[in-house]
């Protein structure tokens, strides 16, 4: 095995992803002994397990990348947002230039972790029966390690081609002239259905189940050349540094101005323009009331509309993809970005199906049966229903703490972190791009490379004092937890219910699970802790 018999690891890694790999780099930076455990069989994390059609990054060039010199020096992006092939590709770039997979084991799923407060350690067990002891871990498994799938009633008797998004075969799922239907259509949903809708040809039909419209913007792809980045390459460490400046840790942010400071038609040509440079810039580069004020929300909603309903013909397609009426707040769920998805919309054979007013009643060996008694004959379903977010992948794993409380229970009826990256009785132990923390708010490397450095800190600071335990206070994370909460209060995202607040699962705990103070004050927050040398934990 990787730990050989006594073998007592820093830090034990759970994951191999951004978070992983930046984390394993900072460490052996500064000679701590460390291991990655990863289920998958590569380094990539999420963009291991993401290969379904269409699957690409929707944070813009150059910040959804390592800000590690040895990484960007030499590597090169074909696009503004780069597919899930091409995120393949630089997994494997990241391996050439930094060495991580000797210190990796892949096809192993962590089972268990248990906490001996005899010996300050950690026991860490592997589906495999393989066993690490390891003085501190850190689950770097991410906000969507945890697929969900609704309990349909015939399911298993379906006898097509059937795929959740991040279960998807590795060769593919051939859909030409077949009648294919997705379902869901948060990011994921709308990245197959645009690709699909190229892939079935003339001759076959799909069909988007809809529950919930998305309020999807436009990308503008822009591609890149070599020479162009080369240019670029000067500014990368400064841009990389400038994520830490905005509140998403992509390069924009809010105007300071209101919207109805300005007239309608000077508005207009705002909203045009944001629309134009694409990307989440409608919803994070727009004015500043846009996500506090309802009626500043209901403007730019109706803008969104009008611009999704002129390019969808068919008054019915027209309603449900851009109902007439908002149907919630504008930045309330996740938005996508989009290419040519709604155009497909003006296809005979490219449709959408409502299940908010028509759910689904059952699946038959060759289709899908609505409550009315619809029947849709169907050879491939791709399963776009999401995760049980950003804590599931953590509850999968039993995780035993002081005098013997699991986490599961601990958190049953809701979730207490510490900074978003601890919680009290289980010492030594950290997570990053999990709950309370700016994960589903931010841009994924932004905020672990945030999280990375502050766990490496904290090694290197008990190393240099003797220390062996650090335990966060219950009070430090009932005043997180109210924070989190006292945050998020007045935006869209505390009030429109989707996988932000565990809505999305029946009978999951409803609350606030990401922090809205944004990336600076989050780095900021973690610093002063840290200066002040620990507040709110036991440090012995
Ligand atoms: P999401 O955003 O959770 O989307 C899941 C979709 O599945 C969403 O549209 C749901 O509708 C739909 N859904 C879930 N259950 C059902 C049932 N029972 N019937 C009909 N429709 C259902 O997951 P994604 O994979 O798209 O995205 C996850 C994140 O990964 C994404 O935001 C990126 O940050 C990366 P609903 O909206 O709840 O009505």
């Amino acid at each position: 095995g990787a730990s050989d018999e006594g073998e007592v690891l820093d830090m034990l890694i759970v994951g191999a992803g951004f978070a992983a790999v930046y984390l394993m780099h900072q460490l052996r930076q500064r000679g701590f002994k460390a291991k990655i455990v990863e289920a998958g069989s590569d380094l990539g994390g999420i963009w291991y397990w993401n290969r379904y059609p269409g699957a690409r990054v929707d944070s813009q060039y150059p910040v959804y990348a390592l800000s590690i010199p040895e990484v960007y020096n030499d590597w090169t992006w074909s696009s503004h947002y780069p597919d899930h092939a091409e995120l393949r590709e630089y997994f494997q770039h990241v391996e050439d230039r930094l060495h991580i997979k000797k210190d990796c084991v892949f096809n192993s799923k962590v089972v268990s972790a248990g906490w001996d407060d005899s010996s300050c350690l950690w026991t860490i067990t592997c589906h495999t029966g393989m066993v690490f002891k390891t003085k501190f871990w850190t689950a770097c498994t991410g906000f969507a390690a945890k697929r969900y799938i609704p309990d349909w009633k015939g399911i298993e008797d379906f006898r097509g081609v059937i795929h959740h998004s991040s279960f998807w075969p590795k060769e593919g799922v051939d859909v030409r002239g077949k009648r294919v239907a997705v379902i869901g259509t948060g990011a994921t949903g709308v990245q197959i259905t645009q690709e699909w809708a190229r892939e079935i040809g003339e001759d076959g039909h799909l069909e988007m189940w809809q529950r919930t419209p998305n309020f999807a913007c436009p990308m503008n792809q822009q591609f890149l050349t070599k020479e162009e980045q080369a240019k670029l390459r000067d500014g990368l460490a400064a841009r990389f540094a400038e994520r830490n400046n905005y509140y998403n840790g992509f390069l924009y942010q809010w105007r300071e101005n209101l919207t109805f400071d300005d007239s309608d038609e000077k508005r207009d040509e705002f909203y045009w323009q944001l629309w134009k440079m694409g990307g989440f810039r409608f919803l994070m580069n727009n004015y500043y009331d846009m996500t506090r004020n309802a009626d500043a929300n209901q403007i730019a909603y109706n803008f969104w509309r009008d611009r999704v309903r002129e390019r969808v013909r068919d008054p019915r397609k027209q309603e449900l993809l851009a109902p007439w009426e908002r149907p919630h707040l504008f930045g309330g769920k996740r938005l996508s970005l989009e290419q040519d998805f709604y155009d497909h919309f003006n296809k005979p054979n490219v449709d959408v199906v409502d299940v908010r007013n028509n759910p689904i009643k059952c699946f038959v060996s060759d289709g899908i049966i609505q409550e009315d008694g619809t029947y849709h004959k169907l050879d491939v379903v791709a399963l776009a229903t999401g995760f049980d977010s950003i804590t599931g992948g953590l509850k999968d794993i039993k995780i035993t703490g002081v005098d013997g409380e699991v986490l599961t229970d601990k958190w049953a009826k809701g979730t207490w972190t510490y900074l978003g990256i601890s919680t009290a009785r289980f010492p030594n132990f950290f997570f990053t791009y999990g709950p309370q923390a700016p994960t589903a708010f931010s841009n994924g490397p932004s905020c672990i490379e945030i999280q990375g450095d502050w766990i490496t800190s904290v090694l290197s600071d008990m190393r240099g004092k003797g220390l062996k335990k650090i335990d966060a206070k219950r009070k430090a994370e009932e005043d997180w937890r109210a924070l989190v909460f006292e945050l998020i209060n007045d935006t869209p995202r505390g009030k429109v219910d989707s996988w932000y607040n565990g809505a999305n699962i029946p009978g999951k705990p409803r609350e606030h699970l990401n922090y809205a103070g944004g990336i600076p004050r989050y780095k900021k927050t973690l610093e002063k802790v840290r200066q002040d040398g620990y507040e709110g934990f036991v440090v012995s």
